[in-house]
């Protein structure tokens, strides 16, 4: 049995006092860490002060990015050491937008999924394709190829521990969700390009999430689904009130 778990991914949103305060109302309210990981990924300004406000709680946290060096002369990049000692568990890589918008390679994103774990946090990698790849008929390999690229040389118990995240980019942020059976057919992709690569142990460990509008109305019928154990949600885990809807859908 592979344990839910919902990230939230706030992006580039929030103040520092906005922070705090979504994890105040909701460090009490989340359910049992026995039940579902539930995971605020937040902008890495914030997370000194939410580790500890929910220190003690089993409310979880990640990072949205992190540089693949532990120290040196990077400037405005952000250490996965750093980020570790501050009791961070997850760090979410290969986000389409980073992948597009500041133009990170699989090659970048490999070398970021090693320095996580050898820093002990778990990488919350991000793979998906664009409309046009997917109007081509061309997801499947799409997705093989990404993967492939982003685990070279990691062993088979880091992947059995890591998360993967399917987020399809033309569902991001556009209300447009691809439906539970297209999310469900796409995570197995993973799943079966996790067992070519690992085998079947590692594919039935290894935790596959969906990403791309889900929200508290529907994150039920993705959860269904035999290849999908959580979500990656962007939009819909700003709010207090929608992030705890989220879990207690799922828990
Ligand atoms: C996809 C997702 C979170 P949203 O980027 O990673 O965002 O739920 O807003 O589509």
């Amino acid at each position: 049995m592979r344990k839910p778990i919902i990230a939230g991914n706030w992006k580039m949103n929030k103040t520092v006092g906005e922070a705090l305060a979504f994890a105040e109302a909701v460090k009490t309210k989340i359910p049992s860490k026995d039940a579902v990981d539930s995971v605020i990924g937040s902008p890495a300004l914030f997370l000194h002060g939410l580790k500890e406000v929910v220190k003690g709680t089993d409310v979880q946290l990640s990072a949205q990015n992190c540089y693949f060096e532990n120290a040196g002369a990077f400037t405005g990049e952000n250490s996965p050491a750093a980020i570790a000692d501050l009791g961070v568990e997850y760090v979410i890589i290969g986000h389409s937008e980073r992948r597009e918008y500041f133009h990170e390679t699989d090659e970048d994103i490999n070398k970021k999924a090693k320095a996580i774990i050898a820093n002990g946090m778990t990488p919350i990698f991000c793979c998906g394709e664009s409309l046009e790849t997917y109007e081509a008929g061309k997801t499947a390999e799409w997705i093989e190829g990404q993967i492939t690229a982003g685990l070279v040389d990691l062993t088979a118990e880091q992947v059995s521990e890591m998360v993967i995240a399917y987020e399809p980019i033309w569902a991001i942020g556009t209300g447009k969700s691809a439906d539970a059976a297209i999310a469900d057919e796409i995570c197995g992709v993973v799943r079966a390009t996790v067992e070519k690569l690992y085998g079947k142990s590692v594919a039935d460990k290894v935790r596959i999430q969906y990403g791309g509008s889900v929200k508290p109305e529907n994150i039920a019928e993705y959860m269904a689904k035999e290849n999908v154990d959580g979500a990656l949600v962007g939009g819909a885990s700003l709010d207090a009130e929608s992030f705890l809807a989220l879990l207690e859908a799922v828990k």
